[in-house]
């Protein structure tokens, strides 16, 4: 057995891409070291974990790192027990799911560490070899950015690159051909073009940029709407116009026919799971992915909700929102029980820790959500063309 007790847990400070502090964690054995960086969104969901202030997250978990002393690191259930333990409330009210998901990551590398081998391969096994296409933002607004576009994301995802490399540099492409036909507006929190033009502008914006790239595979069109950020309680208002339930389903759907979109995300608010339910239903004859992200918060029970109500086709998994590596895993398993598709998403505050590039891999994801450029970004998309490389040995 190659046991590796935890021997030191260290937290601290540091910068995130908004230039936020953010909770960093690093978890050491006699023979290994690993350290993961809490992410933070702008638009969360109402039932996401709860993120304590950054100081706060790193006493408290200081505190449970006195727990975790002599746990074996290769272990992350037993580790995640701990850090749930400790905290001791459903949603890490207590610690901090910035501390409990810095202090899981760090906790895991350590372990893959300790045993030698990659954290995809720690995380996910031996069988591992499929690299998810990359959901690239390029235009955006919503949350992300001032007198921009209502929908928060308008993503590209070059789903017939014949490699995971191939698309990254693709989308990177289309990210710079975007900025050109928009005549180079601001960025938004992920990079993404932040024009102040109405969301079909947009659209055409990416349509255009698509065409520009030509290449002779298909690059599709997805989009992540938030529309919890829309709705005000009874409709969902953009700038030029309010949409009610029905109105919001029917725009969708169109929106998904005439730009052939392959991917939506949270189309309707977090609390509407027949809203989804019905969009999903509607779509039936296309290969559209709805996907839940407010909906779900990555949390089993909401998940499973979701598979009863036939809510959507597709789950967005941010490990934040839930807090362990554990956590995380179980809500992979639970979508793709139901025959969800799977996407890894990164949040619009990030750093230089590239851990949901690993797990897009371990956990056989579909698509992985990590902007198409600024360093923060990249530091997914390259991890993932090593990983990629590392397959192909
Ligand atoms: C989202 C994310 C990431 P945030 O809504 O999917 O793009 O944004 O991290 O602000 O919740
Ligand atoms: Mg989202």
């Amino acid at each position: 057995m190659n046991a590796a007790p935890i021997e030191e847990v260290a937290l601290r400070e540091v910068l995130d891409s908004r230039g936020n502090p953010t909770v960093e964690a690093e978890v050491s054995t006699s023979v290994s070291m690993g350290r993961g960086i809490a992410p933070s969104g702008a638009s969360t969901g109402e039932h996401e974990a709860v993120e304590l202030p950054a100081g706060e997250a790193v006493d408290m978990g200081l505190e449970v790192g006195d727990d975790l002393l002599g746990v074996d690191c290769t272990r992350q259930r037993t580790v995640d027990r701990v850090l749930r333990q400790f905290d001791g409330t459903s949603n890490y009210s207590n610690l901090g799911a910035n501390a409990a998901v810095a202090l899981s990551i760090a906790a895991a590398k350590a372990g893959a560490n300790a045993l030698g081998v990659p954290l995809y391969q720690h995380v996910g096994g031996a069988l591992e070899e499929s690299t998810p296409v990359p959901l690239g933002n390029v235009v955006g607004g919503g949350e992300h950015a001032e007198d921009a576009t209502d929908i928060q994301e308008f993503l590209v995802a070059p789903t017939g690159a014949s490699s995971f490399g191939e698309a990254a540099f693709v989308n990177a492409r289309i990210h710079a051909e975007v900025g050109d036909v928009l005549g180079r507006p601001g960025k938004g929190d992920e990079g993404a073009w932040a024009p102040s033009v109405d969301d079909e502008a947009a659209l055409e914006a990416v349509e255009e940029a698509i065409e520009a790239v030509d290449v002779d595979y298909p690059i599709r069109v997805g989009l992540d709407v938030a529309a919890s950020e829309l709705w005000d309680g009874e409709r969902y208002v953009y700038s030029d116009v309010e949409r009610t339930t029905e109105e919001q389903i029917e725009y969708i759907e169109e929106l998904v026919r005439s730009h052939d979109l392959v991917y939506v995300e949270d189309p309707l608010h977090e609390e509407d799971f027949d809203g989804f339910a019905e969009l999903t239903s509607r779509v039936d004859d296309t290969d559209v992915h709805v996907c839940g992200d407010d909906l779900y918060v990555t949390d089993v029970e909401r998940i499973e909700r979701g598979v009863d109500a036939e809510a959507s086709n597709s789950v967005l998994i941010k490990p934040n929102q839930v807090g362990t590596v554990s956590q995380t895993y179980d809500a992979v398993e639970a979508g793709r029980r139901a025959g969800m598709s799977t996407v890894m998403s990164h949040r619009s505050g990030e750093t230089e820790d590239a851990t949901i590039a690993h797990f897009a891999v371990a956990f056989d994801c579909s698509f992985v959500k990590t902007g198409a450029v600024g360093g923060e970004r990249t530091a997914k998309l390259n991890e993932l063309i090593r990983i990629e490389d590392r397959l192909n040995w």
